[in-house]
């Protein structure tokens, strides 16, 4: 099949450990992915939908106890503690490997493992990245099929080398005891066991593209961040490139996806990626960056033709659904769609559901994943090998108070440190109580394979390497007024706060100065077409000393965690907002 010997070799040493009855090699051809699809509609682990009306579209239902992330189970396995810093768990590598060897042993008896070669990146870019997941599930291997470029491409861009993440996944018996997701930096290696679900699956995924590629970024001076890209092209033709972070479930697919809203003419923009971006600084000193996915693997809950019309027409084909309610057509629903729920149908645990039942039906971290090449607003950069350059990087959070609509750091340090406080309410994303306000730094702390101090000092490093760093903004889309109601409309007019965004980078407009940053001249913030006066952006930009002094604290409370390994640049800037926002 494939010639190399590293993968080879390594692929006999797990087979070994876990004694599938067969090895499978995938090539990644549409004759594979068929045969695959038919064998897991007929053991039932896919559900055929409608064809007529979702070609191509199948729904998979996890477990009932295995439907999120779990990060309490996610550990970073480096030879110190240290290395893996006060925000991650910490396995020592032999102990982990001793400990999840003993439930792979013989974990595959009866069952096909599946070798998938994928590669994370444009083929031929010197971003990219070669990974090997062995799984014996075939729902993995269909979702990564779609999320990454998988088969003979990877091989290729592999050739005779050894340079390739090891991979190892085991569905087991998804007992939440034995289930635990580990990550060996240093040997570029992942286990996975006791889990079906996605983010715990997937390897490319948040396991490769962010937490070992974050360590890699470390150690050769690049950055590995979970954020979207998007190209904003104004009336003129001219593109401007974002990178965005929010913690998962908190938009970043509506806005990668966003279609300009028919007040505001004259824009479009353009999708390179949802979820993760990889970042080099170029020859000419900006900042470059490429999506290293294929596809999109996206929240299910509330995606509409109102909130995201390109992601509804594009989940029509070719889709796999995860945990969402089946109707007797044979599509699909969930909370959030429309007004017009089936009768009756089935829930996401497949049990008969009806809405009168007042119970959701679809399962508040269900998901869709979809082929890139699918999004209608597809950027024709988004394969480009070189990257797109960069020219905002935005922060942003689930606050209903506080942190006004948007933003601007006075530099690349206070950028740093706003992005390394940011806050944002929880989400369904991961297994924990939602609604809680946690500090999420970058949006990165569940996915920092290192210790996110010494990740503090990298991103501080890379801007003094740039010569063209892009400006540091924070957006909130989630502020409310006293009666819990949302202040600033949302989902296609965000364009507008993208716009003052970009206009602040070119250097076409001024702002006004507060002890946090920079926010919009009322003036100078598009609101054509739209019924908001200039008093809501007042409002929405409005800086509560007091409600700042009490954040304040809460961040130093926060950055306390990190000890020494603090940057004094970030002391010196928690120092300095004290004092601005103490002034009256
Ligand atoms: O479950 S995933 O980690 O793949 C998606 C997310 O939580 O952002
Ligand atoms: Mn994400």
């Amino acid at each position: 099949m494939y010639k190399n010997k590293a993968v080879q070799e390594w692929v006999e040493e797990m087979a070994r450990l876990t004694k599938p009855d067969k090895i499978c090699w995938l090539e990644g051809t549409e004759e594979e992915r068929q045969r695959l699809t038919e064998e897991a509609l007929a053991t039932g682990e896919l559900i055929q939908l409608d064809q007529g009306k979702m070609p191509g579209c199948v729904l998979h239902r996890t477990a009932v106890n295995d439907v999120a992330r779990v990060e309490h189970l996610t550990f970073i396995c480096t030879p110190t503690r240290e290395e893996a810093g006060p925000t991650n768990n910490w396995m020592a590598p032999a102990e982990a490997y001793s400990k999840l060897g003993k439930i792979f042993d013989g974990s595959m008896r009866g069952r096909v493992m599946y070798v998938i070669p994928y590669l994370m990146g444009p083929p031929g870019s010197s971003f990219s990245r070669v990974g090997i997941e062995l799984t014996d599930s075939i729902y993995v291997v269909l979702n990564m099929g779609i999320m990454t470029r998988m088969g003979r491409v990877a091989m290729e861009h592999l050739g005779d080398g050894d340079d390739f993440n090891r991979g190892l996944h085991c569905t087991a018996d998804k007992d939440p005891d034995r289930r635990f997701i580990c990550h060996f930096p240093q040997d570029n290696t992942i286990w996975s066991v006791g889990s079906g679900y996605g983010g715990n699956v997937l390897l490319g995924k948040k396991c490769l593209a962010l937490r070992i590629a974050s360590y890699m970024g470390r150690h050769e001076g690049w950055l590995a961040e979970h954020m979207l890209i998007v190209g904003v092209e104004d009336p003129e033709g001219n593109v401007a490139y974002i990178a965005a972070a929010f913690p998962s479930a908190c938009g970043k697919t509506n806005l990668a996806l966003l279609r300009p809203p028919e007040t505001f003419p004259g824009y479009k923009v353009w999708t390179v990626g949802d979820d993760i971006a990889w970042m080099r600084i170029g020859e000419d000193g900006r900042l470059w960056a490429i999506n290293p996915e294929a596809g999109i693997f996206g929240v299910v809950p509330g995606t509409s033709y109102k909130t995201n019309p390109n992601a509804m027409q594009m989940i029509q084909k070719d889709t796999i659904f995860t945990n969402v309610v089946l109707t007797p057509e044979g599509t699909v629903w969930w909370e959030g769609m429309d007004d017009n729920p089936p009768k009756h149908g089935f829930d996401w645990q497949g049990r008969p559901w009806a809405p009168e039942s007042g119970k959701p039906g679809a399962q508040a971290n269900s998901r869709f994943t979809t082929p890139l090449r699918q999004v209608p607003t597809l950027s024709p950069e988004w394969d480009n090998p070189q990257g797109v350059p960069i020219s905002a990087i935005v922060f942003g959070g689930r606050r209903a108070k506080v942190a006004p609509l948007v933003y601007e750091s006075f530099n690349w340090e206070h950028g740093v440190y706003v992005g390394a406080t940011m806050a944002s309410e929880t989400t369904a994303a991961a297994t924990h109580d939602v609604g809680v306000v946690r500090r999420d730094p970058m949006a990165m702390l569940p996915f920092c394979g290192y210790n996110m101090g010494q990740y503090f000092h990298h991103w501080l490093e890379m801007g003094r390497r740039m010569e063209k760093p892009p400006q540091i903004f924070h957006v909130n889309w989630f502020r409310q007024n006293g009666d819990g109601g949302y202040l600033w409309p949302g989902y296609g007019e965000n364009l507008r706060v993208l716009k003052w965004i970009i206009d602040r980078c070119r250097g076409k407009i001024g702002a006004r100065e507060t002890p946090i940053g920079y926010v919009p001249h009322a003036n100078d913030f598009d609101l054509s077409g739209l019924n908001l006066t200039p008093a809501v952006i007042q409002e929405l930009s409005k800086i509560d000393r007091e409600a700042w002094q009490e954040e304040w604290r809460a961040q130093g409370e926060f950055l306390k965690k990190f000890g020494d390994d603090l940057p004094a640049e970030l002391r010196r800037e928690y120092q300095s907002l004290g004092e601005r926002i103490k002034m009256e």
